[in-house]
């Protein structure tokens, strides 16, 4: 089967958007090294003029490749982003807030879940590009020992999280490495006839938290700039990181991040700046409020879970797909009550942190996150913070993800509706054809991105 490509492309590592014909491939040939952007050590990348006839290309030397790279930039990319525009999900957040941890937790949940109980492949698009996120999800769930202690390294803002490139010449760009993963649904999904039309790309990126403070996104450095591509922005608050809470939470909770220097800054002030990024990358004015949605995680709730009574988090707001339901469902209204209990207990204890989410973004959920379960050991030989494999229990870090995709697209993940009284599965019996006009790649009109894209063409075309 002829596979479709997209007219226009998006470089995951750069953003620029070309045609497929523009694309670049990389030499496979021992001898063929030597980029003017990435150095004499990485392969040559070129135009290919001659393929192979199962479509690969021919590098100068005769030998055939079909690894792909940016025509702006030169990085690889997977063959997925020819014919898939990238979802991405930007992840902000302080130093030290968890956000590495929580991608490593929630990869390697998804991983599990998605096959699991809703029916979908979750992979990914390129097992060399995502590396790092796969070791750290072996450190934590995979460990030899998981009575050893381990630890995750910080993210940096230069080094092996980044790609250096030579946008310019003689100056080094930094581009923050992207993290793909493809969605498909599976045979026993209601719509898994329809596995090409379903198959949707996630891009992630592990940031430094110092590329949220102000200032911190320079052209060398557009470290964040993937928030103007955003579909969905999540960003990790830290309650261990708060004055108010670690007041509040000496006398239930022995975690030695109570007693650590907050690093970074204050934590409304980055929600601030995140929200200005976005503005000023989008074309919206400097107090409108955006459009997407705002996933603000709480993160650490081993830690905080006890100021909020009766909070649950054992269990997940899911109901698995099996033979007599095609589709696995979310709790939307499970969800939301949650999120109305966190946010209440922000607003008794960090009410600017609130305020500060809600004058910047339409609509935000607030989800409690624990990537490990537990509080790390301080290893006084290291000075590391450590967890124990054996102790990690991961909550609703996978929340977000199921959430996003419901909403993202009701053929592959379905809400319970309990005003109704009943599922939605009849509505996934049909062939997904039916609703073909219903597929587009894009949250639902009210999300506002779509408005929010025109806004900006506009403002483009008049200038
Ligand atoms: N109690 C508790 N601690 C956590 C949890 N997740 C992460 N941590 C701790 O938080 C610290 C920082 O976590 P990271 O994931 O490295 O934070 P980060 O946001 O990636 O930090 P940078 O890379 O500096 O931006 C680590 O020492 C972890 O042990 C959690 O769910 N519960
Ligand atoms: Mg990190
Ligand atoms: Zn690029």
């Amino acid at each position: 089967m002829r596979r479709r490509l997209l007219a226009r492309v998006m470089c995951p590592c750069c953003w620029a958007k070309f045609a497929p014909t523009e694309v670049l491939f990389i030499a496979s040939h021992p001898e063929e090294r030597g980029d003017e952007l990435l150095g004499p050590d990485e392969a040559k990348r070129f135009l290919p003029t001659r393929f192979t006839p199962a479509g690969e290309a021919i590098d100068a030397r005769g030998a055939p490749t079909s690894r792909m790279a940016c025509p702006r930039c030169h990085l690889p990319f997977p063959h997925d982003v020819l014919e898939r525009m990238p979802l991405i999900l930007s992840l902000a957040g302080m130093p030290a807030s968890g956000k590495t941890f929580f991608l490593a937790a929630a990869m390697w949940q998804l991983r599990q879940l998605l096959p699991r109980d809703f029916g979908i492949t979750f992979q990914d698009a390129d097992a060399l590009i995502n590396r790092p996120i796969a070791a750290n999800e072996e450190r934590l769930f995979l460990a030899d020992d998981p009575g050893n202690a381990v630890a995750l390294e910080k993210t940096e803002l230069e080094g092996g999280d980044a790609f250096a490139v030579q946008l310019t010449p003689g100056i080094t760009t930094f581009l923050p490495r992207p993290y793909l993963f493809s969605l498909r649904p599976r045979a026993e999904h209601a719509n898994g006839t329809a596995r090409d039309r379903l198959t949707y790309l996630f891009c992630l990126y592990d940031n430094a938290g110092e590329h949220f403070l102000p200032g911190a996104d320079t052209p060398t450095a557009p470290g964040t700039r993937h928030l103007s591509e955003a579909r969905v922005v999540l960003c990790l608050f830290d309650p261990l990181q708060d004055v108010r809470f670690r007041e509040r939470l000496r006398q239930s909770s022995r975690d030695p991040q109570l007693d650590m220097p907050i690093r970074g800054m204050r934590q409304d002030t980055m929600l601030v700046e995140l929200a200005n990024r976005i503005r000023t990358a989008t074309g919206l004015a400097p107090h409108a409020r955006i459009k997407r949605p705002l996933f603000l995680l709480v993160s650490k709730s081993d830690a905080w879970g006890s100021l909020v009574p009766g909070l649950d988090l054992t269990t997940e707001p899911y109901q698995p797909l099996n033979p007599g339901r095609k589709v696995g469902h979310v709790d939307r209204d499970r969800i939301s009550q949650v999120s109305v209990r966190i946010r209440e207990m922000l607003r008794e204890i960090a009410p600017e942190v609130v305020a500060a989410a809600e004058d910047a973004f339409e609509r935000i959920f607030f989800i409690p996150v624990s990537s490990t379960g537990t509080a790390p050991m301080l290893d006084k030989a290291t000075g590391l913070l450590k967890v124990l494999p054996s102790s990690i229990h991961p909550h609703w870090v996978t929340v977000p993800f199921v959430y996003a995709l419901a909403r993202y697209s009701k053929h592959l993940i379905a809400f319970t509706d309990s005003k109704a009284g009943q599922s939605a599965d009849q509505r996934f019996d049909g062939a997904v054809g039916e609703e073909a006009g219903a597929l587009s790649p894009a949250f639902d009109d009210d999300d506002g991105l779509t408005s929010e894209r025109a806004g900006r063409e506009e403002l483009h075309h008049g200038s």
